[in-house]
């Protein structure tokens, strides 16, 4: 479709949380009478909910191209749904009743899904849809964006894009980096992008490398299914919780020869396979060099101010959504997409380009001074705060304090924080327990959704 200068159209790649929040305010403003432009969702998987579609598959999909998701089956949620509630659709009002605080996957994307179809934010997704290309146009001062249809395996002609928001995610493309020796391993080595189902390690003894949370709930998910041991290896000290007697923890990984893994304290064990929970890699290979975020996981990202708009190349029209490091998750990428909704619909005027550069290196420089969990939360609370206040977002997203209870729970007992109960701040509901501990809970029964 031809775009005229005038226009505003907007294309918002991926429909995970991030992509769903800003099509959920688009289609409420719309539902309320606002006039919103042309809007078009394009997301790979054949549905909307991102990392929350449980994929069996690993390597490539039926189409070819490179798996997303990297949710395994009995995953459970790391940190207390009361610090990803929405406000205008809390879990009682999804769920009619208190349900527990950490539940498993299926149950978050079943009220992520309840809240985007009280304003059918789905009918703007083109499912199995992949962007392939996107650039931008100075003279026309728009983008063009190439997709391809992957069920009909054909290119679709490209369009051309007032505005166009990256959503796709950054938790899906693994980082995996080579150590001395690892391709004379006998046993299995996968990355925790691929980790499924912990039964296949029943009985095993594992090395697991990396020190964040990937490590830490892939460790305790293998000894809840049956693993023998586990050596967790870590290059900046170790994660510290109180683990079970199967869990040790030991400095970075030096070599490895056969089966024996040799750590920098010169100790040794002999292991039956290797998981890398080496965190995972921003990566935009539908975008050039001048448009695409390069970055580590951090929690201010370089190049975008309030790290939503891309001030480097162009004209101010290209944001992200939910590229940095997470605390907070589904409300911070609500309020971010609220924020980008008013900018784009010209409700909020951007500062001049000096102006958003000496506003990122501020908040880069207070960054800096981040050193504990405490003061990370901290940090994306005042983050998400200062987004809320400025866009005049209608609720206070504020849940350090349950963040700070979580965390301190979690240091209390790794293997039993998950059975605690939290308070909805937006309802007072004080959540029920599951029917077993976290640790004793093997079936995971998804049929019932509470
Ligand atoms: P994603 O969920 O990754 O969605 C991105 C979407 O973009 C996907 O649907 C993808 O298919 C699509 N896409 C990518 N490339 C293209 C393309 N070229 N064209 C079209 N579409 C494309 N958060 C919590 O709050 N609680 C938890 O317990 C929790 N556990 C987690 C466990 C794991 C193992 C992982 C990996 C993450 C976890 N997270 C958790 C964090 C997670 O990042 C967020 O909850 C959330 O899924 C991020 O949403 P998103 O939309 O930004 O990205
Ligand atoms: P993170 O949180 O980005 O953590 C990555 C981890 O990998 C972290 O401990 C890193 O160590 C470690 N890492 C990265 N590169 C190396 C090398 N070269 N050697 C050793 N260790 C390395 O990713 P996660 O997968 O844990 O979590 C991502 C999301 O998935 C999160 O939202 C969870 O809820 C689930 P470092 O600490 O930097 O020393």
């Amino acid at each position: 479709m031809a775009h005229s200068k005038e226009m505003t159209r907007i294309c918002v790649i991926g429909a995970g949380p991030s992509g769903m929040s800003m099509l959920y305010h688009l289609a409420k403003m719309e539902g309320q009478g606002k006039r919103i432009p042309d809007v078009v969702c394009y997301e790979k998987q054949p549905d909307c909910g991102g990392l929350w579609n449980f994929d069996w598959r690993t390597g490539v999909d039926e189409h070819g191209e490179p798996i997303h998701g990297s949710m395994y089956r009995h995953l459970w949620t790391n940190g207390p749904k009361e610090c990803l509630e929405f406000p205008d659709y809390t879990f009682d009002k999804h769920f009619g009743k208190a349900i527990p605080s950490f539940p498993n996957r299926a149950v978050i994307l079943d009220y992520l899904n309840g809240r985007w179809n009280t304003v059918n934010a789905r009918k703007f997704v083109r499912g199995n849809t992949k962007v392939k290309n996107v650039i931008y146009n100075p003279d026309n001062d728009d983008f063009t964006v190439w997709a391809r249809d992957q069920v009909d395996d054909k290119d679709l002609p490209p369009e051309q894009f007032s505005h166009i928001v990256v959503a796709t995610g950054h938790f899906s493309v693994p980082n995996i980096p080579y150590f001395k020796g690892v391709e004379t391993f006998p046993g299995r080595i996968l990355h925790s992008h691929d980790f499924r189902d912990a039964h296949e390690f029943k009985g095993k003894n594992l090395l697991v490398i990396g020190s964040s949370y990937s490590a830490e709930d892939i460790s305790l998910q293998c000894v809840k299914f049956g693993a023998n041991n586990i050596v967790c290896s870590s290059r900046s000290g170790p994660m510290g919780f109180k683990w079970p007697a199967q869990i040790q923890e030991r400095p970075l990984l030096e070599r490895i020869e056969g089966q024996t893994v040799y750590f920098q304290d010169g100790t040794s064990t002999e292991v039956d396979a290797i998981i890398f929970c080496t965190g995972y890699k921003h990566t935009f290979s539908f975008l050039p060099d001048n448009l695409r975020l390069k970055t580590e996981n951090t929690f201010y990202l370089p190049n975008l101010y309030k790290g939503i708009v891309w001030i480097k190349t162009g004209n101010n029209k290209l944001m992200y959504i939910g590229m940095q490091n997470q605390y907070y998750t589904m409300t911070m990428f609500d309020v971010q997409s609220f924020w980008a909704c008013r900018v784009i619909l010209g409700e909020t005027t951007l500062p001049e380009k000096e102006v958003m550069e000496v506003d990122i290196a501020r908040w880069i420089h207070k960054l800096e001074r981040v050193t504990s969990t405490s003061q990370a939360i901290d940090f994306q609370t005042e983050y998400v705060m200062d987004l809320g206040r400025e866009s005049g977002y209608e609720h206070n997203l504020d849940v350090k304090d349950i963040f700070d209870y979580w965390e301190e729970m979690k240091m209390e007992s790794i293997m039993t924080y998950r059975d605690n109960v939290f308070k909805s701040k937006f309802t007072g509901t004080i959540s029920c327990k599951h029917d077993k501990p976290f640790m004793d809970a093997l079936d995971n029964s998804y049929d019932d959704l509470y």
